[in-house]
């Protein structure tokens, strides 16, 4: 009962996925305090184990769709940064890099060398799902969300719309329903009968055996990483530096936070809807704070507290950053999927997202993917954060991400950060190695299935 177990496999996927999170590229590390002067934390704070929470993260404040506030990031310039959606709380702002930073950002990425953005479902889900050991009817009832008794499309693509890093559209669900004779009845739902009969992993051969074309890959784009600290190139640490200006978060934490993603699409390229982090639950640990994490903690997500998108060049055309549900009064996840549109396919309906960006030259957008717990620290994942890489119609499209790194466990958090300042220490006098050691693994070194990234 593959296929079922698969559906299922896949719902632990989405709200489990195991990012790639960290760089552990670390300069300074006091607990969570930082560098920055407005969070000092007092002396009584600095202790190793039970940390008080006393550090309040800054939140910027988007007022409203459409406001423009003016924020100073370099001498001899001012910025503007436009609010572009409150859900999630999303920012614009133009000429964030000179046309110079972008140029170098891009040789720097290409002399480093691009890699392949493949999304593979990771190994271990499945026995996840074997310990789980469910029946074919507990499977079939997990899935039949509206309990009618039928598995419709949408039901099934809810929880699969992703099986080893193809995307699903409905019209391969029909066709693959047709191919594996799946559903005798032809009226388009698997009842519990015919959902039995499918073959364990019915679904991927056939994927498998009819090929798979890079255009229905969940991502499809090259990139690679650059280290942002000492020693790299004053461009990549001036970029950093203004990040960390612009979301007048510690330094401590933007210098732990993963290294410069750059990314390349070529004309066709795409990255299907997703979310850049994973909701925290108790059994969840981050990818970044791991080194600090229960070891039994069965989950692994990225927990990126803010999203920061440089683009490097202006797209010909398509390539736009789409928001689907940006603004949404409700979310939900089954709406997404309505009468064969699926909000999340950006090659298909980026003209039904609620919000899209264009790419320019220079400009940087950001935005939270958590929202606030109300008392300073990083609360529940911002399902409306929901966002896109659409279909490059023409040229090709260059972009960077930076990601902020915040465990929305404080204490998880601060007991990462002091271990890592232990370490440095240890390594003092020793230098470099001591400096090695924490921060020349790449993501992907770190990380063999970093293909798998914030799905
Ligand atoms: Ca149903
Ligand atoms: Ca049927």
């Amino acid at each position: 009962m593959y296929t079922s177990s698969t559906s299922l496999h896949y719902f632990f996927y989405v709200h489990y996925n195991n990012i790639p999170g960290d760089a552990l590229a670390t300069q300074s590390g006091d607990a969570v305090s930082g560098a920055s002067d407005d969070h000092k934390l007092p002396e009584s704070h600095q202790q190793p184990s039970g940390f008080q929470r006393q550090v309040y993260l800054p939140r910027l404040e988007g007022i409203r769709v459409g406001h423009v506030q003016k924020v100073s990031l370099v001498p001899d310039k001012v910025h503007e940064m436009r609010t572009l959606s409150l859900k999630p709380l999303l920012f614009e702002i133009p000429g964030f890099l000179s046309e110079e930073e972008c140029r170098v950002v891009v040789q720097l990425a290409q002399m480093k060398g691009l890699m392949e953005s493949q999304v593979m479902v990771p190994e271990g889900q499945e026995e996840l799902t074997e310990q789980l050991n469910l029946s074919a009817e507990e499977i079939f009832n997990l899935l039949d969300l509206n309990q009618d008794g039928q598995l419709q499309l949408q039901e099934i693509l809810t929880h699969s719309r992703v099986l080893d890093g193809i995307w699903l559209t409905p019209e391969n669900l029909r066709e693959i329903y047709a191919g594996l004779k799946a559903d005798p009845d032809g009226n388009g739902l698997l009842s519990l009968e015919e959902f039995r009969l499918l073959g364990t992993d019915a679904f991927q051969r056939f994927l498998q055996q009819r090929g798979v074309k890079s255009s229905q890959l969940v991502r499809n784009s090259r990139h690679t990483w650059l280290y942002q600290g000492q020693g790299s190139h004053q461009v990549l640490r001036d970029l950093k530096n203004r990040v960390t200006r612009l979301t007048r978060l510690p330094s401590a934490l933007v210098d732990l936070s993963e290294p410069l993603q750059v990314v390349r699409y070529e004309q066709g390229g795409h990255y299907h809807a997703h979310h850049d982090s994973g909701p925290v639950y108790p059994e969840t640990a981050c990818t970044h704070t791991r080194l600090a994490a229960n070891s039994s903690t069965p989950f692994e997500t990225s927990c990126r507290y803010i999203t920061v998108l440089f683009y490097l060049n202006s797209v010909e055309g398509g390539g736009e950053t789409a928001f689907p549900v940006a603004d949404n009064r409700t979310y939900e996840e089954v709406s997404l999927i309505q009468n064969n549109v699926d909000l999340m396919d950006t090659r298909k309906n980026c003209d039904k997202s609620n919000l899209r960006v264009k790419p320019v030259r220079g400009t940087a957008v950001f935005w939270y993917n958590y929202l606030s717990d109300g008392q300073g620290w990083v609360g529940e994942q911002d399902e409306y954060s929901l966002h896109g890489g659409c279909v490059v119609t023409r040229g090709t499209k260059w972009v960077a991400n930076n990601w902020i790194n915040i465990d929305p466990d404080y204490q998880r958090q601060a007991r990462y950060q002091q271990l890592v300042s232990q370490q440095e220490g240890a390594g003092e006098g020793a230098e470099d190695e001591g400096k090695q050691s924490v921060s020349q693994s790449s993501p992907e070194q770190l990380h063999p299935d970093d293909s798998h990234q914030e799905l």
